[in-house]
């Protein structure tokens, strides 16, 4: 073909135009359309898929506290384990504080007092606060030989465990609706054996009574404690603990209704407990927060506790890893429900 006149090679000109720019359009509503899709299903990841509980990486935070040995405050142990938990908690909470004191115990031993706290959310006004001890007890009281330290894979390790496990998750998987705070208390375990005398009250959970009385930020408050204690045993079971219900009711319902729910009921007993002396009754006395216990107790048995509890037996042996999972997962459904 042979273009003579101007016009000719205009309307060639536009003809290209036209067909280059319709493939452009074409490409750019591809590529929209891709990035569209990419930005629903980003945000569909964020809003609901929030991982799953891993009881594997729980288990790998519970070995690596009992690997320092019984956490007994005053001990090369303690402070290790400690040094470890502000690192591990430092890698996935928004902010760290460490709250370091003295505390007198029982029988006027004084012990260096080191409570940690994972801050998720800072500035949200709706909080949880999630606690678990992370020291071991000083004695194997409930042994015939009262006189070596509890290892506590179970008393103390387990909760931490769990605890840390939920906290890679909420970095993972940033919560939105909710603030969190996991409180890793010191100094739970240290209190007078049964027949101590003179008679004292108040002698355990020294960690979680400090930071009631002094909160890790002023005027601190929260719609629910959760405390988790010896929630990695073989056989575990955990009773609606009686103070829990008394002052928490409705999240006792919530989190008994959500273990039936995935199949956890034989864990979590939808069943009135008898009471226990734990932290939850000082964040409910002293901080007035209403606090649940979730801990293996059992009217059936001899002294309520696991029968390893306070022995040198609590160690690795009697761990079982599907009832780190049921807790973990139970808790952390409902935090993500919440
Ligand atoms: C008493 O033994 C009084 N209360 C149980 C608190 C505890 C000890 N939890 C774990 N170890
Ligand atoms: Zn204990």
């Amino acid at each position: 073909m042979k273009l003579k006149l101007f016009s000719e090679w205009v309307a060639l000109f536009l003809v290209l135009v036209m067909c280059l720019s319709c493939t452009k359009n074409k490409k750019n509503q591809e590529e929209n359309h891709e990035d569209n899709f990419k930005k629903q299903d980003k945000n569909e990841v964020k809003d609901t898929y929030f991982g799953e509980f891993n009881a594997d990486s729980a288990y790998f935070f519970l070995e690596k506290q009992v690997s320092f040995g019984p956490r007994v405050p005053n001990t090369p142990a303690h402070n290790l384990c400690g040094a470890y938990l502000v690192s591990t908690l430092s890698r996935f909470a928004d902010k760290v504080y460490e709250q370091k004191s003295t505390v007198t115990a029982y029988n006027g031993s004084l012990l260096p007092l080191h409570n940690i706290i994972g801050v998720f959310n800072p500035t949200h006004k709706r909080r949880i606060l999630l606690t678990a001890h992370w020291d071991s007890r000083h004695i194997t009281d409930q042994d015939n030989d009262k006189s070596k330290a509890v290892l506590g894979a179970n008393d103390g390790a387990s909760g931490v465990a769990v605890l840390l496990e939920i906290a890679r998750l909420l970095k993972k998987y940033p919560i939105q609706n909710i603030g969190i705070d996991i409180l890793l208390n010191d100094a739970e375990d240290y209190g007078a054996p049964d027949d101590y005398k003179p008679e004292k009250e108040d002698t355990y959970c020294l960690g979680s009574q400090y930071w009631a009385k002094n909160p890790h930020i002023k005027d601190y408050t929260a719609e629910y404690a959760i405390v988790l204690d010896m929630v990695g045993g073989k056989n575990a079971t955990f009773y609606r603990e009686q103070l829990s219900d008394e002052v928490a009711r409705a999240l006792v319902d919530k989190i008994w209704n959500k273990a039936a729910q995935l199949g956890y009921g034989i864990y979590f007993l939808n069943e009135k407990g008898t009471a226990v002396i734990d932290d939850h009754l000082y964040i409910h006395k002293i901080a007035n927060i209403p606090a649940i216990d979730i801990i293996d107790h059992n009217p059936s048995r001899p002294r309520g506790f696991p029968e390893y509890w306070h022995t040198q037996r609590d160690d690795l042996s009697n761990i079982d890893k599907n009832t780190l999972k049921a807790v973990g997962t139970v808790v952390y459904s409902v935090l993500r429900e919440m």
